[in-house]
């Protein structure tokens, strides 16, 4: 039984529609704007050193093996960064990566930066050879939780564990009990051996993705976190798997959602919450009683996958409802969708491409001209993006006018889930043709099987921003394209 009382809406968001179905399963009820946010301010300058290089390491998940794990960090495999919002992060981003010709990059995700801060090599800048440097430097203008990770040959990098999280502060009205933060991911390792497996599989490529076989939270196989005991506590959710797409869920204790994608929504019960890769959801959950425990599940499985023990520690608190405070709104301009131009986008692979197409001969010839490509397999309205990295552009999928609303119609034309993802903006989702969809705001949205999503935003980042699947097989196999602003 979950419910969320309306008192702190009402305190929270001054006048607050609730739908009907608070405890709907997957993405919630009708939202509508917390308070306005504070205002910005000019912070400090935070220097941030990230050399890219080979560290093995002995994660609590690997089972005693010592991995060649790629990390950014002698301190940690996972550098945890902090900023408030209005701070500037000043970066040198170093690789020593152990083989030639590796190069990399960071794509700082679902942050709305200047185009040249966004990480994508030869579409935004150079890419970073070994014993070469690159700086990034730029204001987040947003608060909410992100991650960085590389955009060259990601499923190996990524693979190996070069990512970090980008925490902006600034959001709460309240500081809640505890604010905890949860990062999920798969290993892919023989355990026997003490090496990674394959990072990519033909056949994961053309199916929904080449899954691990350790799962982890926090590089722990039975992470256990303890919290105030019957405090309401913040749990920041990242899933930061390659490719496994998870339903979280938590058993045993009140939750709310409280943001998507770093973006508030007002808070709601939380009855699973699909997550992609690269998706987050904010939580707030009442912590268990002292020496009591509750557990974040994953549920997309058979049986509910404990990936989290929530203990409650501390001296016991006199019980009150459960009322989530939300946080301050986002700050994502709001696209005017009585002007907006509508666009369309299927996802599919080729074959589905091929089906579609019917009897039409040019497009079966297009099609065919495409199938003679080597790794492609996945597209974005029939276009396959050539080869697994950048070094070749294809020209944009389209041209938006800076400053314009946009309209997307996102349809999936396959049978697997693709979480699709922009950089340098946040669609405002708006509505799908086979759920109840809360307006929300997110950077990497799930489309089902056949399931068509309109979102909408406001084209107000000029330059060139990838638009792609974030299972990165099907990145890497096609299904990438980008979007120029000008
Ligand atoms: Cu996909």
């Amino acid at each position: 039984m979950r419910t969320v009382t309306r008192r702190r809406f009402m305190a929270g968001a001054g006048c607050v529609a609730l739908g009907a179905g608070l405890a709907g399963s997957g993405r919630g009820v009708a939202a509508v704007p917390l308070a306005p946010p504070a205002n910005p301010h000019v912070g400090r300058t935070v220097p941030l050193r990230l050399v890219a290089a080979e560290r093995p390491r002995a994660l609590p998940c690997f089972a005693g093996k010592t991995l060649p794990m790629w990390s950014f960090s002698d301190q940690t495999w996972l550098p945890v960064v902090r900023i408030e919002l209005g701070d500037r992060l000043d970066v040198v981003l170093d690789n020593r990566l152990p083989r030639a010709g590796e190069h990399t990059s960071v794509h700082w995700h679902g942050i709305r930066l200047p185009n040249d801060q966004d990480g994508v090599p030869y579409l935004v800048q150079p890419p970073v050879d070994p014993g070469q440097s690159h700086r990034y430097d730029f204001v987040p203008p947003d608060t909410g939780t992100f991650w960085f990770h590389t955009h060259c040959n990601t499923s190996e990098q990524l693979g190996r564990g070069l990512m970090g999280i980008l925490i902006v502060e600034g959001d709460t009205i309240e500081p809640y009990a505890a604010d905890e933060t949860i990062v999920l991911r798969d290993w892919r390792i023989d355990l026997d051996a003490g090496a990674f497996t394959d990072f990519t599989t033909e056949r994961g490529a053309h199916r929904a993705g080449t899954y691990g076989n350790v799962r982890s939270a926090n590089g722990m196989a039975e992470a256990e976190v303890r919290l105030p005991a019957s405090a309401d506590c913040r749990l920041r959710v990242l899933n930061c798997d390659p490719t496994r797409i998870m339903e979280v869920a938590v058993d045993g204790a009140e939750a709310a959602v409280i943001a998507v994608d770093g973006v508030a929504v007002p808070p709601f019960a939380l009855d699973g919450w699909l997550l992609g890769p690269a998706m987050r959801v904010d939580l707030v959950v009442r912590a268990p009683a002292p020496g009591a425990s509750a557990r974040l599940v994953d549920r997309r499985g058979a049986e509910p996958l404990p990936l989290v023990r929530l203990v409650g520690a501390g001296a016991p608190r006199p019980p009150a409802p459960f009322d989530p405070l939300p946080l301050r709104a986002g700050r994502i301009p709001e696209p005017d969708l009585s002007a907006a131009e509508t666009l369309a986008f299927t996802f599919a692979s080729i074959q589905d491409a091929a089906a579609v197409a019917g009897d039409d001969p040019l497009a079966q010839l297009a099609i065919g001209s495409l199938c003679l490509a080597r790794e492609e397999f996945w597209t974005i309205n029939n276009l396959s993006w050539p080869g697994r990295d950048h070094s070749v552009i294809p020209p944009p999928l389209a041209v938006l006018d800076r400053g314009r609303s946009y309209l997307f119609r996102l349809k999936n034309g396959s049978r697997l889930h693709h979480p699709i993802h922009i950089h340098g903006h946040t669609f405002k989702v708006l509505r799908s043709d086979q759920q109840a969809l809360a307006p929300h705001h997110a950077d990497t949205l799930i489309l089902l099987p056949g399931e068509t999503v309109e979102v909408a935003f406001v084209a107000d980042n000029p330059g060139r921003w990838m638009f792609h699947c974030h299972i990165i097989e099907h990145q890497e196999s096609g299904m990438m394209s980008f979007l120029e602003v000008a």
